[in-house]
């Protein structure tokens, strides 16, 4: 496993390249550009410029999250050809410049959904954390501003301005997509770009949904065993692949986080890996990710990635706010840090003892 730490770009983050090479075992980002709307092409410029900054501070960059599918591709609109046309010419500029693993998701209108950024636990520490009541007390709209105004200035992927403005016209567009009509257009954005990836060596990672139930009545096609494996099954190149979440996957326990991933072997290519704690059906926060702080077992977790070879990239997913640090929510330094040397020490463990 190749630990990296998501860096989200000069301007975009608090945390800078220079820290993070001085973090034990982590030799790469997984990072994104910014400025990008999905359906458009990425600038070549653009990448080589990014590539060009990571390598001079000693890193590498071990993969983009994410490379947005545009809503007209989730929904099959009119466009989506000229989008996956153009989904297709920045995979080939990737490639090209040495990127081969791509995540991406195919969750209608909201990315990721929290109702909360800033939860204090019990030790002063602030988490992202999801409570469906809250979620079911408040308009859409309302969680866009929320977020908005409690991510510390800075911009979380997925809650990009530009569509907090049309919510109303997003939740629109989606009103014919149910379930079945979601999974067959990802099945036909994958079937379009898998020649591409085969080709030039493109590992796509689809993200887990998170939570794994419908909010707001939206489709949810990436939520379990059963999902996983029919994607797999039914677009069944290796290059259609999984980021495998556990904290997504944890929002609800009876997801056996191990079993899935035993079950995914040769077909994830890249993992987020957090911990969760549970109060009730439908309510939990992000813990620290030791496995005592929060519900999942993470040994289990690493021993399952172990099992089945994953040799991609792995990063320690959202962090808790500590040491008063001020960041992207969830995306802090320390917290993340602290979480990648016990990931590692987890493997080398096991490496250790097989
Ligand atoms: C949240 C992230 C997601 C993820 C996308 C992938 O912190 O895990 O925003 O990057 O769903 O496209």
């Amino acid at each position: 496993m190749k630990m990296s730490l998501r860096w989200f770009g000069e301007g975009h983050d608090s945390v800078t390249l220079e820290q993070i090479r001085q973090i034990p075992g982590v030799g790469g980002v997984i990072t994104t550009l910014y400025d990008t709307a999905p359906g458009d092409e990425w600038a070549l410029e653009d990448i080589q410029k990014m590539k060009k900054g990571v390598e001079a501070s000693g890193l590498k960059i071990y993969g983009m999250e994410s490379v947005n599918v545009s809503d007209e591709i989730k929904v099959g609109h009119a466009k989506r050809d000229e989008h996956i046309e153009n989904y297709i010419a920045t995979l080939k500029k990737l490639s090209d410049e040495g990127i081969n693993m791509v995540c991406y998701n195919f969750m209608p209108v909201f990315d990721w959904t929290r109702s909360e950024l800033a939860k204090v636990r019990p030790d002063g520490s602030t988490v992202l954390a999801y409570n469906q009541e809250k979620v079911d007390a408040i308009h859409p709209q309302e969680i866009f501003d929320h977020i908005d105004n409690d991510s510390n200035g800075f911009v979380m992927p997925g809650w990009e301005p530009e569509r907090m403005g049309k919510v109303e016209e997003l939740f629109h567009l989606y009103e014919d997509t149910d379930n079945e009509k979601l999974f067959q257009n990802l099945k036909y954005f994958l079937e379009a770009i898998m020649p591409t990836c085969e080709q030039y060596g493109v590992k796509m990672a689809i993200h887990i949904d998170d939570p794994v139930w419908s909010v707001y009545g939206l489709p949810r096609i990436v939520k379990n065993k059963m999902d996983l494996q029919r994607l797999v099954t039914e677009v069944p190149s290796e290059y259609n692949g999984v980021t495998l979440c556990t904290g997504s996957l944890s929002s609800k326990p009876d997801n056996d986080i191990p079993d899935i991933i035993r079950s995914l072997k040769g077909r994830i290519h890249f993992a987020h890996v957090r911990n969760t704690k549970h109060t009730a059906p439908g309510i939990f926060e992000e813990s620290a990710h030791l496995s005592s702080d929060g519900s999942l077992d993470m040994y289990e977790i690493m021993k399952a990635f172990d099992e089945i070879g994953f040799d991609g990239p792995v990063r320690p997913d959202h962090g808790r706010a500590i040491w008063g640090e001020v960041s992207m929510p969830g995306y802090g330094l320390y917290d993340r840090a602290l979480g990648s040397q016990y990931l590692l020490g987890l493997i080398e463990a096991i490496k250790k003892t097989k």
